[in-house]
């Protein structure tokens, strides 16, 4: 078999630690993996061919580790990801499993809270720096309500430019130089998260006192969640300049919180992102922010990883394939021309349902 499908570290494809790290736990169920330490993550991910592990600060230092103890995970870290040739192009803060952030972390009511914060992601800041990370994502799940008696939402929202801003001032300060990719999501864990869709950073990050630093980082399964088109909004972002990053992973709209392997739930729609990243020529990461199934052991979390990278690649070779097709080219220019009435809309998605379906033969013009 050719390796036409065998992922290349200039595809950057990258994984976090908590995504081949999952280790099964749901809200009705405990963990049905052992944990994977970080170091073994690293040989994992180089085993099936990525290219870069991403992570918060405490999927590799647990939060009460003193100093020292954090100096040694961390050069040991580094120490595999040098052995193993693996970079880390991104770096996140975790502000929504401790439960001092159960209201929320930039937008706490408790002002302590909101400094707690603000130092926890200056350190994760060090600790990406320390990596080499150029990308810091800042996903706000627990920015939200279940009720919103709690705060003014307009509050909310100037807490969270005050503390964005006050991120890329330390950036700026320890010439760190992030570009900072804001996450959206419209809920789970909350009942609401703030910001909940790609759309309204994108309203929200010209307001900031350094918007040129900052980008957004869309997630399939987050706008599939709010039954919105995920290629609309990744398209938005690119337009505007400010496709930072993107997680890719699935979702069926109106499920749990699913977290899919990319492409197994909606491969029209897997397939016209990855047409569209590769059409305009995105040459960020390919960050794959989803996990296995709870029925997998670890073998299986290589599947998943596998399945993910195989499954972008394909549809890469399918973007070329429908860009080739001179029947599908040729409809797609009759659909500009004036005094027909029907476009051909109905014969082109066949074509491309078939060429997906592989019926299409590679070589069919
Ligand atoms: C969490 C969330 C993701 C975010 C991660 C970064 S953590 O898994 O569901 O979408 O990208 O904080
Ligand atoms: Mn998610
Ligand atoms: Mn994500």
């Amino acid at each position: 078999m050719s390796d036409r499908y065998t992922p290349r570290p200039e595809h950057k494809f990258s994984f976090g630690l908590w995504t081949v790290g999952n280790r099964g736990r749901d809200p009705f169920g405990d963990a049905v993996r052992d944990p994977l330490p970080p170091v073994d993550a690293v040989a994992l991910l180089a085993e099936v061919g990525a290219w870069g592990v991403n992570l918060h600060d405490n999927d590799l230092v647990p939060i009460g580790a003193s100093l020292f103890e954090r100096d040694r995970i961390v050069k040991e870290f580094i120490g595999a990801c040098l052995r193993h040739g693996i970079v880390v192009p991104m770096a996140t803060v975790n502000l929504f499993y401790d439960p001092v952030f159960r209201d929320g972390a930039f937008t706490s009511n408790d002002a302590r809270v909101r400094a707690y914060a603000l130092e926890k992601t200056m350190r994760a800041m060090d600790l990406g720096a320390e990596l080499g990370a150029g990308i810091f994502v800042l996903w706000g799940g627990r920015e939200g309500t279940e009720t919103d008696a709690c705060r003014r939402p307009d509050e909310a929202i100037k807490r969270l430019r005050e503390g964005v801003n006050a991120l890329c001032r330390y950036s700026i300060d320890r010439k760190y130089g992030f570009r900072f990719a804001l996450e959206a999501k419209p809920n789970e864990p909350r009942g609401d998260i703030y910001m909940a869709t790609t759309g309204a950073y994108l309203g929200f990050i010209p307001t900031l006192d350094h918007p040129e630093m900052v980008g957004v980082n869309p997630e399939v399964a987050h706008e599939h969640m709010a039954g919105l088109n995920v290629l609309h909004a990744v398209a938005q972002a690119w337009e505007a300049g400010k496709l930072f990053h993107v997680d890719l992973n699935d979702q069926v709209p109106g499920r749990y919180d699913q977290d899919f392997r990319f492409g197994s739930a909606n491969v029209k729609s897997a397939f016209w992102l990855v047409k569209f990243l590769e059409d305009v020529g995105y040459d960020g990461p390919r960050h794959f922010d989803a996990h296995a199934y709870r029925t997998e052991d670890y073998d299986g979390v290589r599947d998943f990883a596998r399945g993910c990278m195989r499954t972008y690649l394909i549809l890469r070779e399918r973007a070329r394939q429908w860009n080739a097709d001179a029947e599908i080219q040729a409809l797609v220019a009759e659909s500009g021309q004036r005094g027909r009435q029907g476009l051909g809309y109905e014969r082109l998605d066949q074509l491309t349902m078939e060429l997906l379906l592989g019926v299409r033969g590679e070589d069919a013009s």
